[in-house]
């Protein structure tokens, strides 16, 4: 019982899920440990780079630079099965479900190489749903972010700005200065955060440690991806109804108006 006085209403929690769930309401984030065993991290850190790389071949490094994207690798459960897996976590889609109900899509999944002594273009305040100045009263979008190497001051861990996600306009350079927490996080654990919450990824001052970060965005299925991922894929998971929805199959536009009525009359 809460010592406490004046008070009819309290918040109702039942153990540790819905203690994470009230802290992502109300601070905007939460720290959820031990999603990714320790044994495997290696694997995940290893594919991450193989993949970055594909990527840096594909598009070369001097034009990823100019558009912002060097050391970043996008849309990883498109090349690699253990991705996949990451992408459908269940214990943090628990979470997402009690976030955004039964029907949502992945937005967008990224892989954050965070370089010693190196700027990286997330190093700058954001939010994940970009150029948007209001706020909803019930999230719109999640972020299940996983730490692949412990995240400490010194190697540039995630900053998060407190129940931003409750803050329309960003707030001054003062405001940011007093009230910005890092994210200490074991590797292994996700920052799970409202897609509405400003934040961006710490310098990495160390000498030579690496930090790594995947970052998942699942939304409310009237967002559109980031990157068309049926497209990408080309019916690959559709026949799976979870992944049909997950991987956006079910929710994004149909070609035609024949299609749209074709779709209802299946249903
Ligand atoms: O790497 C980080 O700490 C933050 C990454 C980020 O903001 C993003 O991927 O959108
Ligand atoms: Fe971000």
């Amino acid at each position: 019982m809460i010592k406490s006085f004046g008070v009819t209403k309290t918040s109702e929690t039942e153990g540790i899920t819905d203690c994470h769930i009230e802290e992502f309401h109300n601070l905007g984030y939460t720290i959820i440990e031990d999603l990714i065993p320790v044994g495997e991290l290696d694997r995940f850190r290893k594919e991450l780079m193989r993949i970055y790389e594909l990527q840096e071949k594909e598009f070369g490094l001097d034009n990823l630079k100019k558009i912002n994207e060097e050391n970043l690798a996008r849309a990883l459960l498109c090349y690699s099965d253990l991705y996949l897996r990451l992408a459908r976590n269940a214990k943090a889609l628990e979470y997402v479900k009690k976030l955004l109900g039964t029907y949502f899509v992945l937005h967008l999944q990224n892989g954050i190489i965070n370089m010693p002594g190196h700027e990286h273009h997330q190093n700058s305040w954001h939010r994940d749903f970009p150029y948007q100045n209001w706020v909803s009263s019930e999230p719109i979008g999640c972020n299940v972010f996983y730490c692949l190497d412990d995240f400490s001051e010194e190697n540039g861990a995630t900053y998060l700005l407190p129940h931003s996600h409750k803050i329309a306009y960003m707030p001054s350079e003062e405001y940011l200065e007093k009230h910005a927490v890092q994210m200490n996080a074991k590797a292994g654990s996700a920052i799970l955060f409202d897609s509405m919450m400003f934040h961006k990824a710490g310098f990495n001052r160390s000498a030579d440690k690496v930090r790594r970060g995947i970052n998942h965005l699942y939304a409310k299925a009237i967002v559109r991806q980031q990157i068309n991922l049926p497209a990408m894929l080309g019916g690959k998971y559709a026949d799976d109804p979870f992944l049909n929805m997950l991987l956006g199959y079910g929710s994004n536009p149909p070609a035609s108006v024949l299609e749209w009525r074709k779709n209802k009359l299946s249903k």
